[in-house]
Order: C-alpha cells, then sequence, then structure tokens
C-alpha cells in the first residue's frame, strides 16, 4: 500500500526506533519541553501512536530555566534482552546519560550518567559488549565519532573513549548509530547539519572499532540538491528492519510553508525512507538518494491520520507539554476543561510561564478555545520561542473593571499589540486560522448566541515565515499553547484545532503568486 511522508507530523526531530515483541518503538528530541522525549508505539512502521514520554519526573532531566533549544537533545532508543534503554544529552549540563524500563507503557530509571564528551549518544548490543558512542572529542583529544565500551549496569566506561570515524568530509557530523548486520558493522550518521544542507552518510567496518571504510556514493540520503520541493532538511536518521525483512531509514525532515518559500514552522517530523541492501554489502536509500513524499511499503493496512484534536479526544499526559519544569499547582486539568493559573512569568521569559501547549501540526488549521477568567491575561500563542510568539488573548483593562482581546504580535526585539477589541464580559471564543502562509486572529466573544452563525471579529493577520525556525533560530517547532500570565484563573473550554487541508494543496504556485 502507499504512504505519505511524514508519517509523524509536528515537532518530533531526531527519531530513533527499535523493535521489541511484534511492535515498533520511536523517540525524538524535546529540549526545553516537558515532559521529556516523547515516545511512539507502531506496529507497521507507518502509524505511529504516542503512548508516553520518557522522562517524565523532574529527578530525570534539569530543565530549569534552561535556554529555548537547549536541554534534551537527540535520544536513541534501543531494547536488549527484555529491556528498553533510552540514551541522550542533557546539552544545557552537557551530560550524556541513558534511562531504561522493562515496561515500555510503565515509568523509566532514573539516569545513568556517562562520562563521554560530545552529543546524540548511541548504543550498540553487541555480543555481551555494550558500545557507547556520541558525537565529539575522543580521550586523545581528536574530534569526530567517539566510541567506548560501556558496563550497562553502571554506566562505567570499560575502554578509553576512541574517535572511530571522522565522516566523509561534511560539517557537523552527528547522529551516529552503529549496527551489526551479518558480519558487517554499519556505521550511519548525519552531516551538512540540520538545515538544507542536512545529508545521511555511512561507513562500514569488519569490527567495531573500525577502520570504517566510507560508502562510495555518500551522502546516502538527502534532499540538499533537490529542489523545488516542499521536504527538505532530511538527516538524522535510524536504520531498521522490518518482521517481513525490509529495511527502511527513519530520518527528520522538514516541510517549507511552500515550494518556493524557504521556511519551515512545523519543525523537523519523523519521515520513513525505503533502503535496500546490495549484494556488494552496501544500502542505498529512497530514489537515488533522495526522500520523496509517498512510498509504498508492503502489507495490507491504511495510513490513518487524526485531523482533530480536542479536550476529550486527548490526553494530558500525552498529547500536551508544558516549558521546562511546570509548577503543577498551577494546572488543573479535568474531563474537557483546563483552568490555569497565572503568574508573573511571561511568555517571554526563559522560565515555566503557565503554559499547556500541543504541537502544530499541519499547515491548513483552524483553532477555536472558550478563555474565561477573573483577572490578568490568558489566551493561545502561536509559540516558537521567547522572541518569536503571536498572542491572542482575553485581559482585563488597565485600570478599569472591563475586559478585551488583544493580539500581540513578539518578533525578536519588536514587541507590537496589533488590535485591542473591547468585549461586554469577562470571556471569549478565540480563534486562530492558518493557512500557511499567514496566521488569522479573531474574536467570538461570549455575549453573541451562537458561535456557529456569528461573523467573528478579526484582529489581524500575521506571516507565518517570522515564527518559523529560519527567523527564530533553534531546532523546535510552533507548538500551540494555551497560557495565563498574573496572579489569575482562566478556564479553558471547547478546544478544538482541526487540520483542514493537506501539504498539496498549497504547492499550487498560484495560491502564493
Ligand atoms: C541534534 C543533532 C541534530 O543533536 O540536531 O539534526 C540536533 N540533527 O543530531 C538537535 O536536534
Amino acid at each position: 500500500m502507499k504512504y505519505n511522508n511524514p508519517v509523524i507530523k509536528g515537532f518530533y526531530p531526531d527519531p530513533s526506533v527499535c523493535y521489541a515483541n511484534g511492535k515498533y518503538y520511536l523517540v525524538s528530541s524535546s529540549f526545553q519541553y516537558f515532559p521529556g522525549v516523547p515516545l511512539f508505539e507502531s506496529e507497521d512502521l507507518v502509524n505511529w501512536r504516542q503512548i508516553g514520554h520518557v522522562l517524565t519526573r523532574k529527578s530525570q532531566v534539569m530543565l530549569e530555566k534552561i535556554n529555548s533549544s537547549g536541554g534534551v537533545f537527540a535520544p536513541t532508543i534501543r531494547y536488549n534482552d527484555g529491556r528498553f534503554y533510552m540514551v541522550t544529552t542533557n546539552d544545557t549540563t552537557h551530560e550524556n546519560f541513558y534511562v531504561y524500563t522493562d515496561d515500555i507503557y510503565g515509568e523509566w530509571s532514573e539516569p545513568v550518567t556517562v562520562k563521554q564528551d560530545g552529543i546524540d549518544p548511541s548504543l550498540l548490543f553487541d555480543g555481551g559488549h555494550v558500545y557507547f558512542m556520541s558525537n565529539g572529542t575522543d580521550d586523545n583529544g581528536v574530534s569526530g565519532v567517539v566510541q567506548c565500551e560501556i558496563d550497562i549496569a553502571t554506566g562505567k566506561k570499560l575502554s578509553a573513549s576512541r574517535c572511530i570515524w571522522k565522516g566523509s568530509g561534511g560539517r557537523f557530523l552527528e547522529s551516529p548509530h552503529m549496527y551489526h548486520i551479518k558480519d558487517t558493522y554499519y556505521l550511519m550518521a548525519a552531516e551538512g547539519g540540520t538545515e538544507y544542507g542536512h545529508m545521511i552518510t555511512y561507513a562500514k567496518s569488519d569490527s567495531v572499532w573500525g577502520p570504517f571504510v566510507d560508502y562510495p556514493c555518500n551522502p546516502v540520503l538527502t534532499n540538499r540538491n533537490k529542489a523545488p520541493y516542499i521536504i527538505q532538511g532530511i538527516g538524522h536518521g535510524d536504520l531498521i528492519q522490518k518482521q517481513n525483512g525490509d529495511w527502511y531509514i527513519m530520518c527528520l525532515g522538514f516541510r517549507q510553508i511552500h515550494m518556493w518559500r524557504t521556511y519551515h514552522i512545523l519543525g523537523r517530523e519523523v519521515f520513513l525512507v525505503p533502503v535496500k541492501f546490495g549484494e556488494d554489502g552496501w544500502f542505498t536509500a529512497g530514489n537515488d538518494g533522495t526522500a520523496e513524499q509517498e512510498y509504498e511499503i508492503a502489507g495490507d493496512f491504511v495510513q490513518k491520520e487524526k485531523k482533530t484534536y480536542t479536550f476529550e479526544n486527548t490526553d494530558w499526559n500525552i498529547d500536551w507539554c508544558y516549558l521546562r519544569h511546570p509548577v503543577m499547582e498551577n494546572y488543573e486539568l479535568t474531563q474537557g476543561k483546563a483552568v490555569l493559573h497565572g503568574s508573573d512569568i511571561t511568555l517571554d521569559c526563559v522560565d515555566s510561564p503557565t503554559f499547556l501547549g500541543i504541537r502544530q501540526r499541519d499547515f491548513h488549521m483552524k483553532l477555536v478555545v472558550n478563555v474565561a477568567l477573573d483577572e490578568g491575561e490568558a489566551g493561545v500563542t502561536v509559540y516558537s520561542c521567547e522572541n518569536e510568539h503571536y498572542d491572542i488573548a482575553v485581559r482585563k483593562a488597565a485600570g478599569r473593571n472591563e475586559y478585551e482581546v488583544v493580539l500581540k504580535l513578539n518578533i525578536g526585539d519588536i514587541k507590537h499589540e496589533q488590535k485591542i477589541v473591547g468585549i461586554s464580559s469577562a470571556e471569549a471564543c478565540l480563534c486562530v486560522d492558518c493557512d500557511g502562509n499567514f496566521y488569522h486572529f479573531s474574536v467570538i466573544s461570549r455575549n453573541t448566541e451562537t458561535i456557529g452563525e456569528t461573523l467573528p471579529v478579526v484582529l489581524g493577520s500575521a506571516q507565518t515565515k517570522y515564527v518559523s525556525k529560519e527567523v527564530s533560530e533553534g531546532f523546535t517547532g510552533v507548538v500551540l499553547g494555551l497560557y495565563a500570565v498574573g496572579r489569575n484563573r482562566a478556564e479553558f473550554t471547547n478546544f478544538n484545532v482541526t487540520y483542514t487541508m493537506n501539504q498539496e494543496d498549497i504547492c499550487d504556485e498560484k495560491e502564493y503568486f
């Protein structure tokens, strides 16, 4: 059957995947968001269901006031002898650590630290040995893919850290993963940086310590010369064999907001690309080394996609996230309702404002939510980071016992109140529409009779590109946040995000020019 990429939409970068007991499991980076490391399950590699997070306790990860796009970097998931391991870097504290669990649906252990330099750690369980590799500097000061053997019970190094591969010459060698397939060790990595030059390269050897021989046609997978094409930045992947014997790379990539516009807002998403091994032991990937939107996969199943997200059909612990370590007393989350208590911490702070977020997963989107508050300000933020975010909110007017709805555009040092509309009560229905190129903001105040039959008051529009990663920098994507600021109580109800169109719909040049 045919499937479409991305197979997981929205900001879920740096995918890593393993197989255990009839299912596939996938993790992705989470940076400053908590809980850390989203965890997914699949039976076919195409349909993924988030089943939780790996780092669910503050004791497992330090996120206090960490910089945006710092914190939890690229994780690797592996399964060995009945136990799952997730190894990652806290880039802010420069620590590599792993946690483990024997129950994929349960809690994970406290962190075990490994004293090796670098980021993007990975593990190879091989013949009773456990190898730990990362992209960093070895004990002799040599940089590249660095490896040591560890004691998996303690994380202690059993050998020196040695540079085993320096990549194929691209900048930012990262995401090393080692595989022992038949008699050969394959070392796969990413190079080129996680932007438009991103690529996957590999080398092979008879020994886990090398020397490694580069694949003669590196990069094995990249979209760096594929244009005009909306899927870009293909890189950082993990190799996985399906139970029918077919091989795939699960990798990250991003979708430009338009074929001719080099901006991306949804973050780096998860792509599934077929791999073929040749007689000579080298493998190829995708279509002559590029990743396409559509592929065939063996199996009689359909690709399902959830188009609507509500309070009722999402799980507070799975679909939603917080910034850094949340003050949980500020959140009362019940069936069909989120009550947020604001603090003095605003969305501009590198801290933990009262913020309950859900990733934006596609370009064409309509979000509505009812907000009622007593004091201060509460609403919806289209959040890239503390510097770039668009906010629509109900707030109490300064010095008066009246309420208003405000649209605030924050683009770097430019902080602008675009429009203020008075409303006759302390509640309103806030609406955010996205068409790929613009966010459109409007309000339906609650004293109007029926939402469906009343024309909303338009507050304004803002270009999506200013909350893109090309402007805002860093490694995340847009998260739609419900927020409260001020010592207040804000009630959010009737939340609904509906994705209305497919990416193909905005590939049409006519729509932009
Ligand atoms: C991650 C690196 C990367 O550590 O981006 O695309 C960095 N790859 O491997 C942050 O996600």
